[in-house]
């Protein structure tokens, strides 16, 4: 196991702020890159203009052309949270803008397959819509916008997906990755192309002075950008800070989708506290959990609901989906870990260079979550699969866990789908295309980005895979990169405070690309105790200050005990506190408020015990 060391930032010259910046936030927007109030300011005006994103003028023309028809118009989105937001938001905005008749489509992935299909534009082809808008996803479905044209059904594609070679014969395209964008961010999300579309079709009809527009203002569907765009992982550039802050201020404010509210209650979150992770950890999951097992339309529809009663009612199934996921997900990590152990001993110690795991009743929609975790474990890349064919059958059934359904006996080969998520260093979509240019017949399918991909194979190839993918990762897997833990140095005693703590609550909005302040320090460790099972919470002495604090590593034990084999007990928090009793150690830490009964109290959330 890759042992894991803290490095601190190289932090930048501190930048012209404010006096009144905390001297932490100062040091810390410094080594993010942040040097001056113009990249600090958050406001909606410092917003990249809405004109200056391609494609919006012919795609604003078209949706009026639609509007004026009266004939009916389909979101089509994506089965993930930020592709639920942004069809909640269009179908939304389309509304209030007065279309007489606009719905959505979210495809069953296991059974319609990814994108714009052209099993999915037949299905649509049923509500005899005479325009679909792809919403997070459609830059590559040349075959399903093929056969709308040829069903007479206009396609507007939005989407932030990196585009093939060729791109659909769509009336119109809007997306900042394709190459010849000078639009000034390419870290938008599915959910902030449509925002920019729908601002620039509500700022039109405002031109025109349509009497429905002059009431819509669009910047009220912030709450649902906020929520894709941190579910989405995006990078937290300025456009998108500033967007996921103006959506965390509604959401604190309560001006929101009753959806959103109902989730974060569900996850007993106080709307008017939450920071973006909160969107990250509480609410995306229980969105996710729909479209990995079963499909988004009960989420778009919690979204989409403005009455209190049905967004509870929805959050509240949601939740119940997401704790199926989370207990599917649960064993196969555990299978997974043990695979991993057992790879760990028969080659004597050292793991390759990267991993496949595969269980023939592993559930598609949880593999990339479980590669996710895997490769926090053992910071190499990491594939996990799961038969493809048996999941198209595989539907919840009556809240008790998942059908998988009996394969029919027949000479269609198995097929697995594979999730990838990959370290620092190592591309896994160019490692993929390597092994694929290398056996052209090896993969069926694969496609990605940097750090996570997806990809179909014959069971029978997975062998030859294996090996052709450790092969490949090799190349570029790099040990010494692995397990980094960033920090923003240390804290002095009169730094390390509540205070300190609230504003870089305020500071945010932390996440992708933007990460939250971590520091490091020297610490005693006085009492440590289990507490659910699997985290260590402790008291600690900060060394420089002398002053007690409380301290809480969350699932420090499964981490540990992914390492040596050791489970979460009370014995494994007496054998720590016998390692560190009376001694000190060294913490990466995060600060928190700690609110119980009403008090608010500092605490160090630990991320790694040295
Ligand atoms: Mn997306």
């Amino acid at each position: 196991m890759t042992a894991r060391t803290i490095q601190r930032r190289v932090s930048a010259p501190a930048g012209d702020f404010a006096p009144r910046l905390h001297p932490v936030l100062r040091r810390v927007y410094a080594a993010r890159g942040v040097n001056d109030e113009g990249t600090l300011g958050l406001g909606l005006d410092r917003l990249l203009p809405v004109s200056s994103l391609e494609g919006l003028e012919g795609a604003t023309e078209l949706l009026l052309r639609h509007r004026a028809s009266g004939r009916r118009i389909l979101v089509v989105g994506d089965f993930d949270a930020d592709g639920a937001t942004s069809s909640a938001l269009v179908v939304r905005c389309l509304r209030k803008l007065g279309f007489s008749d606009a719905g959505f489509l979210v495809p069953n992935r296991f059974k319609y397959g990814y994108g714009l299909t052209p099993e999915i534009v037949a299905l649509a082809s049923q509500q005899q819509p005479s325009l679909i808008i792809t919403v997070d996803n459609g830059i590559s479905s040349q075959a399903g916008v093929a056969e709308a044209n040829r069903r007479g059904i206009e396609v507007l594609v939005t989407d932030h997906h990196l585009p093939g070679t060729e791109l659909p014969a769509a009336a119109a395209i809007v997306n900042p990755n394709l190459p010849q964008s000078r639009f000034g961010s390419r870290a938008l999300a599915g959910v902030g192309v449509a925002f920019y579309l729908m601002a620039a079709l509500t700022r039109r009809m405002q031109q025109q002075s349509d009497p429905v527009a002059a009431t819509v203002n669009v910047a009220d569907v912030l709450d649902l950008v906020a929520l894709g765009t941190v579910a989405d992982l995006v990078q937290l550039d300025h456009n998108n800070r500033i967007l996921v802050a103006h959506g965390l201020k509604r959401i604190r404010a309560r001006r929101c989708v009753p959806g959103i509210v109902a989730l974060l209650q569900e996850a007993k979150r106080d709307p008017a506290r939450i920071v973006a992770q909160d969107l990250g950890f509480a609410v995306a999951p229980r969105l996710n959990a729909a479209g990995r097992l079963d499909d988004m339309s009960i989420g778009i529809e919690c979204l989409l609901t403005d009455d209190e009663q049905t967004a509870r009612s929805l959050a509240a199934r949601l939740s119940q989906l997401n704790e199926e996921r989370r207990e599917i997900e649960q064993r196969m990590q555990e299978e997974a870990a043990t695979a991993v152990r057992k790879v760990h001993i028969d080659s004597g110690g050292e793991l390759a260079s990267a991993l496949c795991l595969y269980d023939e009743s592993w559930h598609q929609g949880v593999v990339g979550l479980v590669a996710s975790r895997i490769k926090d474990r053992v910071h190499r890349p990491v594939v996990a699969f799961a038969r493809a064919e048996e999941a198209v059958a595989g539907r919840i059934d009556s809240g008790s866990g998942i059908d998988m359904g009996a394969r029919k006996p027949g000479t269609s080969p198995i097929l697995l789908r594979g999730s990838a998520r990959s370290v620092p260093g190592v591309h896994i979509r160019d490692v993929l295309d390597a092994v694929a240019t290398r056996y052209p017949d090896l993969i069926e399918k694969f496609g990605g980005h940097a750090m996570a991909a997806g990809l179909t194979l014959k069971e029978s190839a997975l062998t030859l895979f294996t090996t052709a993918l450790i092969e490949e990762s090799a190349r570029w897997f790099d040990a010494g990169r692995q397990g980094i833990i960033e920090s923003d140095g240390e804290l002095s005693p009169e730094e390390m405070t509540l205070a300190t703590a609230f504003e870089l609550r305020d500071g945010g909005p932390w996440g992708q690309g933007f990460p939250e302040p971590a520091f490091d320090g020297e610490f005693a460790v006085i009492d440590t105790r289990v507490v659910g099972e699997r985290h260590l919470k402790l008291r600690v002495r900060a060394c420089q200050s002398g002053e007690i604090l409380d301290a809480i590593a969350f699932r420090y034990f499964e981490h540990a005990g992914a390492a040596d084999g050791a489970g979460g007990s009370a014995a494994a928090a007496s054998a720590f506190k016998l390692k560190f009793a009376n001694g000190t150690a060294r913490l990466a830490y995060r600060l928190d408020v700690n609110e119980y009964l009403g008090a608010r109290r500092l605490q160090l959330i630990v991320e790694h015990i040295c």
